[in-house]
């Protein structure tokens, strides 16, 4: 758990100037939560990336909180703060009951996004999580629109130590997905993860694509794939979140993975995100090394944003 803190305090430092300076020089000067102060706080959250929608919410709670007990002392605006940001990270943020132990043999996770998101990397990271609890997990490579995909795959297999799928470029993904799912089931593997194409002539395509795939999972083992992740790069701010937003309208996400979290200085896209989807957020991920995956905690993430 602390190392999860550290990690998360490590990843967010950018994040974390902005937001936490501020909060503190507007509650140095205040005496208390008055519309001033509302108003200084809105601002701020609006820009670090925390939405519209989400900053109202938090902004209107805290006015809410101040009429019912009369007065907030500055003391106290922190923490009141940071409970309604908790909040607003479930039950988007909320850790469900995540792919942590394999809850079918095999359990299937497709992993999708745009181009780019981080699809692939976090395949290796959670091929190398879960391998190192002594879990068996394959991997398909059914990006096959991209000629280096599968070889970029094949890296993260070795690094991770575990099976793969290969594939030629230009085959057919949902064959690939087939192929790999019946070895998967005879081999008596615990994870199976389908890495997709991000990027395809058209998004129609790729969508059409997506659903291909997951019909044909469907149709050989009822109930695959069981975890549809959608990656999404926390770098591209309310851009990534309305590329995600047509993922999430075209095929069914069970779960988001936010990328490069330590690459942006506006890690409070994660509150929009987990909110605007209403899909929890399942790991971040704090960097390209094959352990820069973290499960996502709405506390501790919080916690670590403002320590
Ligand atoms: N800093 C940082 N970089 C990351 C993270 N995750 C992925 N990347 C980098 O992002 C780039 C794209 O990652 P990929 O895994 O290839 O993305 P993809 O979604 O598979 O891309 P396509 O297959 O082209 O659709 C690579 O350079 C990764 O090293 C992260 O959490 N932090
Ligand atoms: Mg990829």
């Amino acid at each position: 758990m602390l190392d999860l803190f550290k990690k998360f305090q490590h990843g967010l430092a950018r994040t974390k100037s902005g937001l936490v300076e501020g909060v503190q020089r507007i509650i140095n000067q205040a005496r208390g939560i008055d519309e001033e102060v509302l108003e200084e706080l809105e601002e701020l959250l609006i820009l670090s990336d925390l939405g519209v929608a989400t900053t109202e919410t938090v902004i209107e709670n805290l006015r809410q909180r101040s009429r019912e007990s009369g007065r907030i002392e500055p003391g106290e605006v922190l923490e009141l703060l940071k409970q309604e940001l908790i909040a607003q990270l479930g039950p988007g943020g909320q850790a469900a009951a995540g792919p942590e132990e394999p809850v079918h043999q095999p359990t299937v996770i497709s992993v999708v996004g745009v181009n780019g998101a981080g699809k692939t990397t976090t395949i290796g990271k959670l091929a190398h999580l879960h391998a190192s609890r002594g879990r068996k997990v394959l991997l398909a490579a059914a990006d096959t629109f991209r000629a280096a995909a599968a070889e970029q795959l094949e890296i993260w297999k070795d690094r991770a130590g575990v099976e793969i799928i290969p594939s030629q470029s230009g085959a057919d993904p949902a064959s690939v997905a087939f192929d790999s799912l019946k070895a998967a089931m005879a081999r008596h593997v615990d994870y199976l993860f389908i890495d997709t194409a991000g990027r395809l002539h058209t998004k129609e395509n790729l969508m059409a694509e997506l659903e291909k795939i997951h019909k044909v999972l469907a149709r050989q083992c009822p109930g695959a794939p069981h975890e549809v992740l959608l990656v999404i790069d926390a770098t591209t701010g309310q851009n990534g979140l309305s590329q995600a937003r047509r993922f999430a309208e075209a095929v069914k996400v069970t779960g988001l993975v936010v990328t490069k979290l330590d690459g942006t200085a506006k890690g409070g896209i994660v509150f929009s995100i987990a909110r605007e989807l209403g899909i929890p957020v399942r790991y971040v991920g704090l960097g390209e090394k094959i352990d820069d995956l973290q499960r996502f905690d709405p506390q501790t993430f919080v916690e670590a944003l403002f320590a």
